[in-house]
C-alpha cells in the first residue's frame, strides 16, 4: 500500500522550521514499521512555492529548503534498503512562470520557447481553479497565456512534440536515479480543447468535465509516453484525474491500453463543491461515499485498477470530514483505516492518518497558506461580499491546509515537528493527539496493514457489496473475508448478518470473537470476519 508525504510538513531536522529530506531520511523507521510498500514523495523541485512546489521552476534541481541531490539520493537507497518503493510527483500539465522556459517565452513571439505555452489576444471565458480567469495578459507582447491554476503557473502546449520530449527526458532523469515511477498532477488535463471556444457555462466541474478534462489527444500523449519512457522501465504510475469519471476511467489503466498502472478519481473529493467550487459548500450524506465508492468499483471490476484514498494534501482530513474526529476518534479513525484497506485498489494513507490527526481551526484567515483559500478571500470575502467569519466556518470545513499542518509527533513544542517556527502553525490539539498518544491508532493501522499482506483476498478478490440499502452501513465481502462498518454515531440495531456464526479476525472494539446472525453494530464499529457457514 502507497503512503503519501507533503514533504513541507513531514518533518524538519534543521530548525528552518519547514520539512525536509533529512527529516524525512530520520523517520524511515515509522514508516517501516507501519509497514509501506511504496511513499509517493509530495515536489521536492526549486520552486517560487506559489503553489508549494507544484509550480516548478527547475525540474532536475532539489528546492535548498528541502536539501541536496545527495540528500535525496541516501533517502532513495535507504528507502529501498528497508524494501520501500519511491515515486515522485510529475507535474507537468504546467511549470512556474519562473522556469527558463517561460521566462523566456513570454519576450517575444520570436522566442523559441513561445509555443510551449497557449497564447492569445482573444481570452475566452475560462476560469482558473485558484479564481478568476484563466488567462493572464503579458505587457511585453500584450498577449495572454493559459493558466488553468495560479497565474504563476502557465499550462504547457502539449501540441508541442518539443515539449513532450522535454518531459520524457526530465521522467528518464528521474527514473534513471532509481526511483520506481509516478504520481502525475492533473493528467487528465494535459490535452485541451482547441482552438479555445467560449463555454457555456463558468461553474467549475462543467468547465472540468467538459473542457478541461480527457481532451482529444490525452490517450494519444499517455501512449505515446508509454511507449517513449514507461514501459523501458520496472515502475508503477498513478494518474491524478480531475474530470476522469467513471465512463473514461478504463481508457486511462486498462490493462491493454498501455497508459498508466492505475487513477484516483476526484469525484468523492468534489462531492460537497457547489456551484463556485469547493468554498461555495454542500454537505452531503455519507451515504453519499458508500453510494460514490461502490459505483466505481463497479465501472472498474476487472478492466482496470483504482488507488484508493479518503484523503490528502488537497482535501481536509478524512477523520473530520467523513469521521467523527470528536467523540468516536480511535474508533472512526481505525474504521476508515480498515475501509482504505480492505477495499478493492492500492489503498493510500496520507501522512498523519495513523495518528489520528484532524482538520484544524484557525482563528484567523490569515493563519492560512493555501493561494487556493487566499484567492477566493481576496474575490469574495470582505465589506459587501461574504463576511470574514462565515468564510473563516467554511474554511475550517473544507482548507487544504487542513491537511498540511505539521505532521504532530508527540506533545513536545510544535508536537516534534521543527525546534524552529513552523511554516505553518501546528494545531492546537497536538498535546493529545500525537503519535506516542494515539499509539492505538498507529497499531491498528500496522497490525490492519500486516493483515493485509498475510490475506490476498483482501488484496485481489473482487468486491462484492452486501448491502445495496443501508446508508451508513458498509458490507462487503473480499474473498473468504466480509467487511462490516458503521460509518454512523448511532447503534444499528439487529443487523442481519444473513449468516449463523463467524469468527472475528479484526475489531477496533475489541469485544466479540463470535458473532451470531443478529447482532447490534455500535458507532463506528469496524469488524472484519470470516464466514463460517
Ligand atoms: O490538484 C489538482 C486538483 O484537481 C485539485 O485537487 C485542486 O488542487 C483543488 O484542491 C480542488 O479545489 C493538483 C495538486 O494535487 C494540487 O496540490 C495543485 O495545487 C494542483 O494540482 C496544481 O498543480
Ligand atoms: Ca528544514
Amino acid at each position: 500500500m502507497m503512503y503519501q508525504i507533503y514533504p513541507r510538513s513531514f518533518q524538519d531536522s534543521n530548525g528552518d522550521g519547514i520539512g525536509d529530506l533529512r527529516g524525512i531520511i530520520n523517520r524511515i523507521d515509522h514508516l517501516s514499521t507501519l509497514g509501506i510498500d511504496l511513499l509517493w514523495l509530495g515536489p521536492i523541485y526549486e520552486s517560487p512555492n506559489d503553489d508549494n512546489g507544484y509550480d516548478i521552476s527547475d525540474y532536475r534541481r532539489i528546492h535548498p529548503e528541502f536539501g541536496t541531490m545527495e540528500d535525496f539520493e541516501e533517502l532513495l537507497s535507504r528507502l529501498h534498503q528497508k524494501g520501500i518503493r519511491l515515486i515522485m510527483d510529475l507535474v507537468v500539465n504546467h511549470t512556474s512562470d519562473e522556469h527558463q522556459w517561460f521566462r523566456d517565452a513570454r519576450r517575444s513571439k520570436d522566442s523559441p520557447y513561445r509555443d510551449y505555452y497557449y497564447w492569445t489576444h482573444q481570452p475566452n471565458n475560462y476560469v482558473s481553479y485558484f479564481g478568476g480567469s484563466a488567462w493572464e495578459q503579458t505587457s511585453e507582447t500584450g498577449a495572454s497565456y493559459l493558466h488553468l491554476f495560479s497565474k504563476k503557473q502557465p499550462d504547457l502546449n502539449w501540441e508541442n512534440p518539443k515539449v513532450r520530449f522535454e518531459v520524457y527526458d526530465i521522467m528518464k532523469f528521474w527514473l534513471d536515479k532509481g526511483i520506481d515511477g509516478f504520481r502525475m498532477d492533473v493528467i487528465s488535463l494535459i490535452s485541451k480543447r482547441l482552438p479555445f471556444k467560449q463555454s457555456s457555462s463558468t461553474e467549475m466541474k462543467f468547465l472540468i468535465e467538459e473542457h478541461y478534462a480527457n481532451g482529444p489527444r490525452i490517450h494519444e500523449y499517455i501512449q505515446e509516453m508509454n511507449e517513449e519512457v514507461l514501459r523501458h522501465y520496472d515502475i508503477m504510475t498513478v494518474g491524478e484525474g480531475p474530470g476522469i469519471t467513471k465512463s473514461h476511467a478504463v481508457d486511462y489503466v486498462g490493462y491493454e491500453r498501455n497508459e498508466l498502472s492505475m487513477i484516483f478519481h476526484l469525484d468523492l473529493m468534489f462531492m460537497d463543491f457547489g456551484a463556485r467550487g469547493k468554498f461555495d459548500y454542500q454537505a452531503f450524506p455519507i451515504s453519499g461515499v458508500k453510494k460514490c465508492w461502490m459505483e466505481w468499483d463497479e465501472a472498474m471490476k476487472d478492466l482496470g485498477w483504482n488507488n484508493i484514498f479518503l484523503d490528502n494534501h488537497d482535501f481536509p482530513r478524512m477523520l473530520s470530514r467523513f469521521g467523527n474526529d470528536r467523540h468516536y476518534h480511535f474508533q472512526a479513525a481505525t474504521l476508515l483505516a480498515t475501509l482504505l484497506l480492505t477495499f478493492r485498489g492500492t489503498p493510500c494513507i496520507y501522512q498523519g492518518s495513523e495518528m489520528g490527526m484532524t482538520n484544524v481551526q484557525f482563528d484567523s484567515l490569515d493563519d492560512y497558506d493555501d493561494i487556493e483559500l487566499q484567492n477566493f478571500r481576496r474575490e469574495h470575502v470582505g465589506p459587501g461580499k461574504m463576511p470574514e467569519d462565515e468564510f473563516l466556518k467554511i474554511a475550517h470545513i473544507q482548507a487544504r491546509d487542513n491537511a498540511r499542518t505539521p505532521v504532530q509527533w508527540s506533545s513536545q513544542e510544535n508536537a516534534g515537528f521543527t525546534k524552529g517556527k513552523p511554516w505553518i502553525k501546528v494545531n492546537p490539539n497536538y498535546k493529545e493527539v500525537n503519535l506516542d498518544k494515539c499509539q492505538n491508532i498507529f497499531e491498528f493501522y500496522r497490525d490492519l496493514i500486516q493483515f493485509r499482506k498475510k490475506h490476498p483476498d483482501l488484496v485481489y478478490a473482487d468486491l462484492h457489496n452486501l448491502d445495496t440499502e443501508h446508508d451508513t452501513i458498509f458490507y462487503y465481502s473480499r474473498g473468504k473475508y466480509s467487511i462490516l462498518l458503521n460509518m454512523s454515531d448511532e447503534v444499528v440495531e439487529t443487523y442481519a448478518l444473513g449468516l449463523e456464526r463467524a469468527s472475528v479476525l479484526i475489531s477496533n472494539y475489541n469485544i466479540d470473537t463470535v458473532i451470531g446472525p443478529n447482532r447490534s453494530i455500535r458507532p463506528w464499529e469496524a469488524l472484519i470476519f470470516e464466514k463460517t457457514d
